[in-house]
């Protein structure tokens, strides 16, 4: 399998805050290296790759020429002035002195639901509050160049046939305006965007997402489109909270586009695999051109914060049931998944089942 791999992904580093305790993210650059150095004991081919630096920070939209461009992807799948702010917030915040430059800024306050604020503040703790929904998003140094980073690997056009992307951060949480859950930029949107780049706007595609948690983000931004099928199998009534009910279906054009299969903590494999098989029955009844999995391994059952009764060789089952299923051109993003020296095996028993 090629892996795709951006060394710039591993400056984004921060805290959250996680039942009572403000902590270093369990999100953290050893997921990658961890893997990585599993990797290394594999036949993988690991590809280091180097996002191409920035446009112009005034300009961040480029003219719709190259389909491909790294920040134009970026600009027609998320609001302006939110990667403006993910962008900005952290140097314009150490240079007004408000924080040292190794510190992480999180949101001191969020807009109240009722009395709803219609445009976003102008001071810098409140402006986090409105570009983030929680506290599990921090926002470092190296946060943006991460994030940018491990975009590249969403459109590879080299990878036609299956490809595996370590992105981190995450995507599969945040929305087109706002962060969550380690997700600053929404890794699946974009590769969405780059198969529709190269091969039409009338793509159909499908999502299917094994993170254990809910991708509200990802569901958000394709719920009405009847092009794009998401189907996640996730822990009931876990984080992110609101989303994630199977009745959550989609809404017109998009009904029935959307299918989330919700589980209770501690899922047995037989179980899982039996839900799995389920959604990817409907994905074959979509006969889509292409499958993007966002892959999530914190349903391991040691996993802190989520966990069905998965283990190792389970991983093994599902990639071979998925990969069973869909044959054609496939992309594998890293989501969620966090005990750091179990990633690598877990990962490797997916594609070893992926593979054969
Ligand atoms: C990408 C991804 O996996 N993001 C997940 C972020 C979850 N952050 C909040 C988790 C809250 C868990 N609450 C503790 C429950 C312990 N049983
Ligand atoms: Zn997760």
């Amino acid at each position: 399998m090629l892996v795709l791999h951006d060394p710039t992904t591993l400056t984004h580093q921060t805290v959250e805050l996680l039942g009572s305790s403000l902590i270093p993210a369990l999100e953290s650059p050893e997921r990658i290296t961890s893997i990585l150095s599993y990797l290394a004991t594999t036949h993988h081919e690991v590809r280091t790759i180097h996002a191409p630096p920035e446009h112009s920070p005034s300009s961040p939209c480029p003219p719709a020429t190259d389909g491909l461009d790294l920040d134009r992807l970026l600009a027609i799948t998320h609001k302006a002035d939110y990667l403006a702010h993910l962008r900005t917030v952290h140097a314009s915040a150490a240079a007004a002195g408000l924080i040292d430059t190794s510190a992480s800024l999180l949101p001191e306050c969020f807009p109240p639901r009722d009395l709803g604020p219609s445009k976003a503040p102008s001071d810098p703790w409140a402006r986090l509050g409105w570009f983030a929904f929680d506290m599990s998003s921090g926002i470092g140094a190296g946060t943006w160049a991460a994030t940018r980073a491990t975009v590249l690997g969403d459109g590879d056009e080299e990878n036609k046939l299956s490809v595996l992307a370590l992105t981190r951060p995450p995507g599969h949480h945040c929305t087109t305006t706002q962060a969550g859950g380690y997700c600053y930029v929404n890794n699946a949107v974009v590769a969405v965007a780059a198969v529709r780049a190269l091969n039409g706007v009338n793509s159909q595609i499908a999502i299917l997402d094994l993170d254990f948690h809910h991708g509200n983000g990802t569901q958000g931004v394709y719920y009405e489109d009847q092009d794009v099928m998401y189907v996640s199998l996730h822990g009931k009534d876990e984080y992110p909270y609101y989303t994630g009910a199977e009745e959550e279906e989609g809404e017109e054009p998009g009904e029935g586009m959307n299918v989330n299969i919700p589980l209770p903590v501690k899922c047995s494999a037989e179980r899982y695999v039996e839900e799995l098989e389920g959604g990817l029955r409907v994905i074959d009844g979509f006969q889509p051109d292409c499958l993007l999995v966002s892959l999530g391994f914190d349903t391991f059952h040691l996993d802190p914060l989520g966990g069905f009764a998965l283990d190792t060789p389970d991983y093994k089952v599902i990639g071979q049931r998925v990969r069973r299923s869909f044959r054609g051109p496939a992309v594998l993003l890293l989501e969620g998944g966090y005990v750091l020296d179990r990633l690598g095996p877990n990962l490797g028993a997916f594609l070893e089942g992926w593979i054969v």
